[in-house]
């Protein structure tokens, strides 16, 4: 049976209305004694564990009182996928600036960041890769991403703050396509991934590709073996279903192509 340890009191979620962060705001509450979430939209009423805070990411006083007062931060919050430049900035740029501003001034020393598999977009999924591999954004979205993480990489050999940047695949119930086949990250192997991430006796700055235990795999994670991490879920239980509701993919088509699929061709350039 597993079990989670509370390896914080007090745990701040951003992000927290939206796909992930609703389906963590229940699990992650087995990490923590206080919960406290944040988004920019609203998050109903605090349950029992729980505390809000709302802040937007681009506003440096509102992220300060977001992260005044926690242990650790698991970083959800941001646009989630390809947008024109000028909001991409402030929700992913700015905004992860002032939250690493905001925990070095509030002494946190631990902070789970949702990078994305887009980091990596343009490599072919005939290739497998480990975070040693240059990164290769999809758009600016991915740019945005690897931004993140060597931001991350900055607070951790300047400040000693330590980060996972979590390369999530795709996260979804079940996985959508071809694709997500080898992307599919369970919501509860996402948990158990941050699980890993936050009680790991040593994180420093790491990468870590999200993804569920799937038999078609483009990722290796074997450079971050210390996280801990064990997946226990498979896409492979929908792969029949999959391929009979999709169509053969065009291999002429960059979407079927590289990693980062539709995301390789979309957008505002
Ligand atoms: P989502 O779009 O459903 O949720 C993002 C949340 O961030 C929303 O609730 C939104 O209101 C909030 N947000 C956006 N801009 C903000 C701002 N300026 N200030 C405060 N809050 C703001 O995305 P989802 O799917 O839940 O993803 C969560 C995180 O994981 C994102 O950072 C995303 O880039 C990353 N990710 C998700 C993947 C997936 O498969 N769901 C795959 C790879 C990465
Ligand atoms: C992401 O980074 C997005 O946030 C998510 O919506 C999915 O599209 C995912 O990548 C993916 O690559 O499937």
């Amino acid at each position: 049976m597993e079990t989670t340890l509370k390896t914080h009191h007090r745990l701040l979620l951003t992000g927290a209305a939206g796909g992930l962060g609703t389906a963590l705001r229940e699990r992650l509450k087995g990490n923590c004694e206080v919960l406290r979430l944040s988004d920019k939209a609203g998050l109903g009423d605090a349950q029992a564990g729980e505390e809000i805070v709302l802040a937007d990411l681009a506003n440096a006083d509102e992220v300060d009182a977001m992260v005044a007062g926690v242990d650790a931060i698991v970083h959800m919050g941001g646009i989630s996928v390809e947008a024109p430049f000028a909001a991409i900035l402030q929700a992913n740029i700015v905004g992860a600036v002032n939250l690493y501003e905001a925990a070095r001034r509030h002494g946190v020393k631990r902070v789970v960041f949702a990078s994305s598999n887009h980091v990596t977009g343009f490599y072919k999924q005939s290739e497998t890769i480990h975070a040693d591999h240059p990164a290769r954004p999809d758009g600016f979205y991915g740019l945005s991403k690897a931004f993140g993480e060597d931001l991350a990489r900055l607070y951790f050999d300047r400040h000693g703050i330590e980060t996972a940047c979590v390369r999530i695949g795709s996260s979804f119930p079940e996985p959508r396509d071809r694709r997500m086949l080898a992307t599919w990250l369970s919501f509860d192997d996402l948990h158990r991934l941050i699980s890993a991430c936050l009680s790991t006796p040593v994180l420093g700055h790491s990468i870590v590709f999200g993804m569920s235990n799937n038999a078609v795999t483009w990722w290796d994670n074997s450079r971050a073996r210390h996280v801990g991490f064990v997946a226990q879920d498979s896409s492979d239980v929908f792969r029949e279903a999959v391929f009979a509701r999709t169509s053969t993919p065009d291999l002429n088509d960059p979407a079927a192509v590289y990693q980062g699929g539709g995301f390789v061709k979309a957008g505002p350039f």
